[in-house]
C-alpha cells in the first residue's frame, strides 16, 4: 500500500499541511467531512496514500498536527476543513501560553516533555497503515516550533522507524537584514539543519524569499500573503507526491524518487522549480502557452526557481534532476515533445551534471487527477540536487557566526534548564555538521571528487 503519514509542526507547518490537506480533497473529490463525493474515482487513483477510512466509511487525512501553543489549531479546528481531521490527531498540550518563543531548544525541550504523547499518536496512526512507506514533515526553521519540536521528531522517528523514509518540506526564512522573520533566525536554522543533515532522507528546500519575489515580481500580487506563498508550496506538494497518488509505471514510491534524486546520504537538499508559476488565490499565471518544451526551460530558470540562494550557472553541478509533468490529456505529453525538448536543452547546456557521475534529467509522467479542471496544457515540478544549494547554508552560517561571536541572545537558549551547561557545546556541534556538509558539496564541485 506505501501509506505515508505527514507531520504539521509549529505555525508555519500546520498553515501549510492545511494548503496541502485541502489539495489533497479536491484532487481526490473528498468532501470537507471526510465523505467520497462521487462513487466513482479513477482507476489508477490512491487515495490510501494519505487518507485511511473510519468506521463510517469516511476518509480521515493520515496527518498528525502539533503545535506549542493554541492559536493556530485552535483556528484549524473550527476552519473548513475541522470535520476532516481525527481530533486525536491533534497535539497540543498547552491551552495557553506563547509555545517556543521562537527558541529552537525550547521546542526542542518541548518535544522531549512530551515525547510519549507524540510517539503515542505516531504510533497508532502507523497501526492503521498495511505497508507504512514513511513519513512527511511540514516545518519552518526560523521559529522554535517547527524546528525545534520538529527536530525531536525526526530522532525519533529515525528511532523507532529506522527503515522508513523522511522526507521534509522545510520553510527556510526571509533573509534580508531588516525583513528577518525573527531575530535569532540564524541560530534555530542551523541547529535545525543540523537535525535535517543526520536525520532526513531528503529535504525540500523552500524558502519565503523566492516565494515572495515571485509572487511580487512575476505574478505582480502587490502585498502578498502566507496565502499566496504556501499556494506555491502546496503545487511542490501536489507535484512531488502526485506520481504516488496517481501512479504510473516508473516514480511510484517515494524511497524510490528519493533513492534516484539522494545518491549521498548527508547531500540531501533538494530545490524545485515550478512552472508555469500561478496562484489560485489571484487566478494569476505568467505563461500563456504550456508546451512540454516551454515548460521544460523554464523549469531550468532561475525565475521559477522557489529558492532564491542557489546559482546554476557557477562552478556547482547537478547531481540528480527529476521533471514532474502532468498534462491536461495524455496527448498533451508525448514522446516525441519529450525527445525535441531533451534535445534542445542538451544543445544549449542548459544543465550540467557532476561528470564524475552517471544521471541524468529524469521525467515522470503524471495523469491528472480526474476531479479537477486543468487550465493549462502541461504543469511542471522540477526537484533537483544541486551543490549550489551549499550558499544556502554558507549564507546561514555566516549569520550564525556573527551573532554567536559576539555572544548576542546567548543567554536565551542557556537559560533552556534542558540545555543548562550544553547550549554552547549544542550550537558548536551543529555549525560542525552543518560545515562538513558544505566541505562535501564543495568537494564533490572538483573533477577529482570520486579519488578525495
Ligand atoms: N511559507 C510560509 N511561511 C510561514 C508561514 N507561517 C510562518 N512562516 C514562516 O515561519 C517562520 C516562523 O516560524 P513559525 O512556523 O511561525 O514558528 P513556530 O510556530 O515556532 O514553528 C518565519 O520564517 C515565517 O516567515 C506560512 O504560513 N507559510
Ligand atoms: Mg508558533
Amino acid at each position: 500500500m506505501r501509506e505515508l503519514i505527514s507531520l504539521h509542526v509549529g505555525q508555519c507547518g500546520n498553515q501549510v499541511g492545511i494548503e496541502f490537506l485541502k489539495m489533497l480533497c479536491n484532487q481526490h473529490n473528498i468532501d470537507p467531512l471526510g465523505n467520497a463525493k462521487s462513487a466513482t474515482s479513477s482507476s489508477n487513483e490512491r487515495k490510501d496514500i494519505f487518507f485511511r477510512e473510519d468506521d463510517s466509511g469516511r476518509f480521515v487525512p493520515r496527518s498528525i498536527l502539533i503545535d506549542t501553543e493554541p492559536r493556530v489549531l485552535d483556528r484549524i479546528s473550527k476552519g473548513q476543513i475541522q470535520g476532516l481531521l481525527d481530533p486525536e490527531n491533534m497535539v497540543m498540550p498547552q491551552k495557553e501560553g506563547s509555545g517556543s518563543g521562537n527558541n529552537w531548544m525550547k521546542g526542542y525541550e518541548f518535544g522531549e516533555m512530551y515525547d510519549e504523547q507524540i510517539v503515542d499518536v505516531i504510533v497508532r496512526e502507523a497501526r492503521h497503515c498495511d505497508s507504512l512507506e514513511g513519513f512527511l514533515l511540514l516545518h519552518s526553521t526560523a521559529g522554535g516550533t517547527g524546528s525545534g519540536v520538529g527536530s525531536r521528531i525526526l530522532e525519533r522517528l529515525s528511532d523507532c522507524f529506522p527503515t522508513k523514509v523522511i522526507q521534509t518540506y522545510t520553510v527556510f526564512p526571509h533573509n534580508k537584514k531588516d525583513a528577518a522573520d525573527t531575530t535569532v533566525q540564524p541560530y534555530n536554522t542551523i541547529l535545525t539543519l543540523r537535525k535535517l543533515i543526520e536525520h532526513a532522507s531528503a529535504v525540500v528546500v523552500l524558502d519565503n524569499d523566492a516565494l515572495n519575489n515571485i509572487a511580487q515580481n512575476t505574478l505582480r500580487v502587490e502585498n502578498p500573503q502566507m496565502e499566496h506563498i504556501n499556494q506555491f508550496v502546496s503545487t511542490v506538494m501536489d507535484l512531488s507526491t502526485s506520481t504516488l497518488r496517481f501512479p504510473g509505471y516508473t516514480h511510484n514510491t517515494l524511497e524510490g524518487i528519493i533513492a534516484s534524486l539522494c545518491p549521498f546520504p548527508r547531500n540531501q537538499f533538494l530545490m524545485c522549480s515550478c512552472a508555469p508559476l500561478m496562484t489560485q488565490a489571484t487566478q494569476q499565471q505568467h505563461l500563456r502557452s504550456t508546451q512540454v518544451g516551454e515548460i521544460m526551460e523554464r523549469l531550468l530558470n532561475r525565475e521559477n526557481r522557489l529558492v532564491s540562494y542557489v546559482n546554476t550557472s557557477g562552478s556547482g553541478y547537478y547531481l540528480s534532476a527529476l521533471d514532474v509533468l502532468r498534462g491536461r490529456s495524455e496527448e498533451d505529453v508525448n514522446g516525441r515533445q519529450l525527445m525535441g525538448a531533451y534535445r534542445r536543452i542538451w544543445d544549449q547546456k542548459l544543465i550540467t551534471f557532476a561528470p564524475w557521475l552517471s544521471s541524468s534529467l529524469e521525467v515522470a509522467v503524471t495523469t491528472k487527477s480526474p476531479h479537477v479542471v486543468q487550465q493549462n496544457k502541461v504543469t511542471g515540478l522540477m526537484i533537483a540536487n544541486h551543490t549550489g544549494i551549499a550558499a544556502l547554508m554558507k549564507n546561514f552560517q555566516s549569520q550564525f557566526d556573527k551573532m554567536y561571536k559576539q555572544g548576542s541572545f546567548l543567554h536565551m537558549f542557556e537559560g533552556v534548564k534542558l540545555f543548562e551547561g550544553t547550549a554552547k557545546a549544542e550550537f558548536d556541534e551543529a555549525r560542525e555538521v552543518v560545515q562538513s556538509t558544505v566541505d562535501e558539496y564543495k568537494q564533490m564541485e572538483k573533477p577529482d571528487f570520486v579519488s578525495w
